[in-house]
């Protein structure tokens, strides 16, 4: 008797357990997609750009928003993407898909490193521990070039082609957008305005300054 008397108050404790917790995971509803567009001041899409979402309540990365696998190819004398981002912690693998070696690295103050002469079908990998930006190079090819931009937000997403990046599930509420570009002419390549997301969904455009295009930038 003493013991079915037990189990009942621990399901009666399941049960007001269960209600509290979804009492509140629907207090932190969960708003409509962000359309976020990027343009230029000619008013022409801008590919390549970074939208990141940092909702007004800190979020923390948590281990499965490092899972990746998040990847930065060495394919036809070129990096592959030419923009990637990654969340804060993440690892990044660097395959090298080329006959000829190459020595990636980047000098930028945001996880410096180096990954000495490697060549065909190996892969090396780097953690970037810091926001921020690294710009990458190799020690063999000047014209190598891309960027890794590490956030500090699981909200993250890049442009397309059509200047148009979608961020499908947010926190509901109050958030700072954040917009990066590696010719952006600001401080950092970055800008930041506030925005509302809500269930309905919202759209965004922002305007972003670039410097002229160079040989060789893009
Ligand atoms: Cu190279």
């Amino acid at each position: 008797m003493v013991f079915q008397r037990t189990n009942l108050f621990q399901s009666a404790l399941w049960l007001v357990s269960a209600l509290c917790s979804w009492l509140v995971s629907s207090a932190s509803a969960i708003a409509g997609p962000l359309q976020i567009s990027v343009v230029d001041g000619e008013g022409q899409a801008v590919e390549h750009a970074v939208v990141s979402v940092e909702p007004a309540a800190a979020v923390k990365l948590k281990p499965g928003d490092l899972r990746g696998p998040f990847v930065m190819s060495q394919r036809n004398i070129a990096f592959e993407p030419f923009v990637l981002v990654v969340p804060k912690g993440a690892t990044v693998q660097f395959p090298n898909m080329d006959r000829v070696n190459h020595h990636v690295y980047s000098f930028s103050p945001t996880n410096p490193f180096q990954l000495p002469l490697y060549g065909r079908g190996i892969t090396r990998s780097v953690t970037f521990g810091q926001a921020g930006t690294a710009a990458l190079g190799c020690n063999i090819h000047d014209k190598m070039r891309a960027y890794i931009r590490v956030v500090d937000t699981p909200y993250y997403a890049k442009t397309d082609r059509s200047g148009v990046a979608n961020l499908v599930t947010l926190p509901d509420g109050a958030a700072t957008l954040r917009v990066w570009h590696p010719a952006m002419m600001a401080q950092g390549q970055e800008m930041s305005q506030s925005v509302t997301t809500n269930r309905s969904g919202n759209r965004v455009v922002v305007t972003i300054r670039l410097r002229p295009a160079r040989a060789g930038d893009m």
